[in-house]
């Protein structure tokens, strides 16, 4: 029978490759995968208990309506980061402002940053598809005990020290980078512990899925629109037309990219000049995950990793995928005669 590794055996194994490591992060990551559990419980019952579906009659920082399990999933991450002690500030979809957890006494010593999506697309719940929670880590520049400053949480995406999501699908995953590979672990429910499953993964180097929103398609920008027709056309050769397959839940679109291939687009548009997807905590740790496995992540006209923050909530337009398909896209926007908004 091969040998069970659970999360928590992984990371302090793991922990041996960071020699100045005390075992912060290592704990971080268990409170994380925690509350993933707490979580990824009643998501699964969900269907069953009507008052945790629907809707809480409130709306988010975008004037989403915000969904029972979203306000959940955000009241979970955020009390097993403060009660873990190893985060001193969570910055949340949900959250107009970040939360500062220096003042919860045990996090005052606490080094950690932790941006997040507590539930993302969760307007697939009622409908029984794939939901996911994705992560960021950083370390806090300013040093323990001082004032934490605007520097510590507005952090360039490759200052990422650690980045994960979890997938609350037919099965529910936990996928997380530090910067050295990335390891995926299924929760096996018979013991309640996350399981090495997906050692190593790498993103294949080829691939034939698009995932983009087409129905957006006459006002995404010309060199789009030229890739999607692209992707369309008949050429045995190049095994195209591809499969077109879009969820509407980016972690499990990109996780079945990571899987089998393929290219997630979700580009600007006249309506919504940034695109839709939030650079600290949706675009910023799928890239590091994505490029720690082999692919690539550009907003088009930059590395995602690259960018330097301006605000906790801002966009980016994203195209995240297997290498060979980003420089596909990249290619048909840079050929593109003009970026026209029909
Ligand atoms: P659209 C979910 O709301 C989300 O943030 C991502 O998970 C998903 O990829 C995207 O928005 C879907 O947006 O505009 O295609 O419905």
């Amino acid at each position: 029978m091969k040998s069970l590794k659970t999360l928590g055996q992984f990371i302090i194994e793991k922990q041996a490759d960071f020699p100045y490591a005390k075992g912060e992060l290592s704990r971080l990551l268990r409170d994380i995968g925690i509350a993933a559990k707490i979580v990824n419980r009643e998501i699964n019952k969900a269907g069953l208990i009507d008052d945790i579906l629907g809707r809480t009659g409130d709306t988010n920082v975008f004037g989403e309506s915000q969904k029972k399990l979203d306000v959940y999933a955000d009241e979970q991450f955020i009390a097993a980061l403060k009660s873990g002690g190893e985060c001193c500030f969570v910055a949340s979809e949900e959250q107009e402002e970040g939360i500062e957890l220096v003042d919860s006494g045990i996090s005052k010593n606490a080094k950690y940053i932790v941006c997040i999506d507590p539930l993302d697309g969760s307007s697939n719940i009622e409908v029984n598809v794939s939901v996911g929670t994705i992560f960021s880590i950083y370390r806090r520049k300013s040093a323990v005990g001082e004032q934490l400053t605007q520097e510590d949480v507005l952090q360039c995406g490759l200052d990422q020290v650690a980045a994960g999501y979890i997938i609350y699908g037919s099965s529910t995953m936990l996928v997380y980078t530090t910067g050295k590979g990335v390891n995926g672990f299924t929760l096996d429910p018979s013991i309640g512990e996350f399981c090495l499953s997906h050692p190593n993964m790498k993103i294949p180097e080829t691939g034939q899925i698009y995932s983009i929103n087409e129905g957006n398609y006459l006002k995404f920008p010309q060199g789009i629109k030229n890739y999607i027709k692209y992707c369309q056309e008949v050429d045995p050769e190049s095994k195209r037309p591809y499969t077109s397959r879009y969820i509407g839940s980016m972690v499990a679109d990109i996780h079945r990219n990571l899987l089998l291939g393929g290219v997630f687009i979700y580009p600007q548009t006249a309506l919504q000049p940034n695109g839709k997807l939030r650079l600290m905590y949706e675009c910023n740790p799928l890239a590091f995950i994505i490029e720690q496995a082999g692919g690539k992540a550009s907003t088009g006209t930059e590395r995602i990793l690259e960018i330097i923050p301006e605000e906790l909530h801002q966009r980016v337009p994203a195209i995240i995928g297997n290498t060979e398909m980003v420089d596909k896209v990249l290619e048909f926007i840079a050929n593109s005669k003009t970026i026209s908004y029909v």
